[in-house]
């Protein structure tokens, strides 16, 4: 039968741990097309790692993911908890994902550049962005670091690599290959990285930047994130009658793969592979990261509304946390020390949470002066922004 989308679920596409060979950095992009409809996986139901897929890394480093993965996940719910109680107006989590923002941003470098969503905050959190600036900026009081003049959530830090966030979807992946492209000709040794979702891959943009990508073989990452929902529309929409979104890569001849999003190893050893590659010279890698968002897309919506409650806890993938704890305890480590994680990010954004309402919530305080709006988005404001704050008063 024409035109039959595959049911939810069927998509998948799910390898078995280990499954999935390991090719060299400098393969034919044609060699590994099949890899744009497995799923590359590293961690087994029992949390062990297997495969040649399975990464070098210790423990320190996998507690230091873990630790950016649960302080992520009490962030976003203590700032849910704070829209609810009108501090805020609005407030986007990653319940879910976190393995992908968190692990991404320990393996790339301090002059690499990632061009991210609102669902990346765990990129922050694991590369030691104060909270405080971020629960400031959602809180829009007189320490936001961008003055008021972004929703809540939509950060900017270049001294962490982090690439302003713009509501508009699917503008960062042409400025992440453009970024990318200048690099190569000022023959700089750094990688850009753009994360886009699952639905804004509908986006021209999308296409565009795939194009310029093919064409001058930039080093840039293409992270495409299936959380499987653009709000309430499921993935399948956006992948209309592909069966993947990696295989979007293929068409422009680009190496192209798809991993196991909620396994931190999985995740930290097929972005490294990409950024290998990239920083070698041969170009830009497509990887589709598979996770499902276990909360609603923000603040603004009800879930409820469109998909099973329970689907979350059927999800094939399971919750990244978990996988890593499991994980972890299988090479030894006491689950009091991954206990004693948890409460002490409790107390680390309760306690910056209360600095950070005393310093004012849109609730407590006068917003930001107006005038800030006109001075901090250009560095020589155009006539006609000049005109407008004078007719504004300011
Ligand atoms: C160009 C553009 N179109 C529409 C929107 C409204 N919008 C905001 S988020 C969103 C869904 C995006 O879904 P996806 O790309 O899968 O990312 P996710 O929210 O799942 O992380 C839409 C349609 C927008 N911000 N920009
Ligand atoms: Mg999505």
């Amino acid at each position: 039968m024409p035109f039959q989308r595959s049911s939810s679920g069927e998509h998948l596409f799910l390898s078995d741990p280990g499954e999935l060979s390991k090719p060299a950095i400098d393969v034919a992009p044609d060699e590994i097309e099949a890899m744009a409809k497995g799923c590359i996986r590293v961690l087994d139901p029992e949390g062990q790692a297997v495969g040649p897929w399975n990464p070098e890394v210790n423990t320190g480093e996998l507690l230091a993911i873990y630790k950016a993965m649960v302080t992520t996940r009490i962030f976003d719910s203590r700032m849910l908890i704070s829209q609810r109680q009108g501090k805020t107006s609005f407030a986007i989590e990653s319940t879910g994902e976190e393995a992908i923002s968190t692990t991404i941003a320990k393996v790339l470098g301090p002059q690499d550049m990632a061009f991210p969503t609102y669902r990346q905050a765990g990129y922050l959190i694991a590369r030691d962005y104060p909270v405080l600036s971020m629960m400031n900026q959602i809180y829009g009081n007189e320490n936001d670091p961008l003055f008021g003049t972004r929703l809540p959530g939509l950060y900017s830090s270049r001294e962490h690599g982090f690439f302003t966030i713009s509501g508009g979807l699917g503008t960062q992946v042409p400025q992440a290959v453009g970024w990318a492209m200048a690099t190569k000709f000022k023959e700089e040794d750094s990688v850009a990285l753009a994360f886009v979702g699952d639905g804004s891959t509908a986006t021209s943009d999308l296409h565009t930047a795939m194009t310029f990508a093919s064409s001058f073989m930039p080093p840039v990452i293409i992270a495409i994130v299936n959380n499987q929902y653009a709000i309430s529309t499921n993935e399948k929409t956006a992948r209309g009658m592909a069966s993947t979104f990696a295989q979007r890569g293929i068409g422009y001849g680009l190496p192209s793969l798809r991993v196991d999003g909620n396994d931190v190893l999985g995740v930290m050893s097929v972005t490294k592979w990409a950024r290998d590659r990239a920083l070698a010279g041969y170009g830009p890698t497509v990887i589709e990261y598979l996770t499902y968002r276990a909360g609603a897309h923000s603040t603004s919506d009800d879930p409820t509304r469109y998909r099973p409650k329970d689907e979350y806890s059927s999800f094939p993938l399971g919750d990244p946390i978990d996988r890593l704890e499991k994980h972890l305890e299988s090479v030894g480590v006491n689950q009091d020390v991954l206990g004693q994680i948890g409460t002490d990010a409790e107390a680390f954004i309760a306690a910056t949470n209360a600095e950070a309402e005393a310093a004012g919530t849109i609730t407590t305080h006068a917003p930001p002066s107006i005038a800030k709006a006109f001075e901090v988005v250009y560095e020589h404001m155009p006539q006609h922004l000049q005109l407008q704050r004078s007719e504004a008063g300011f």
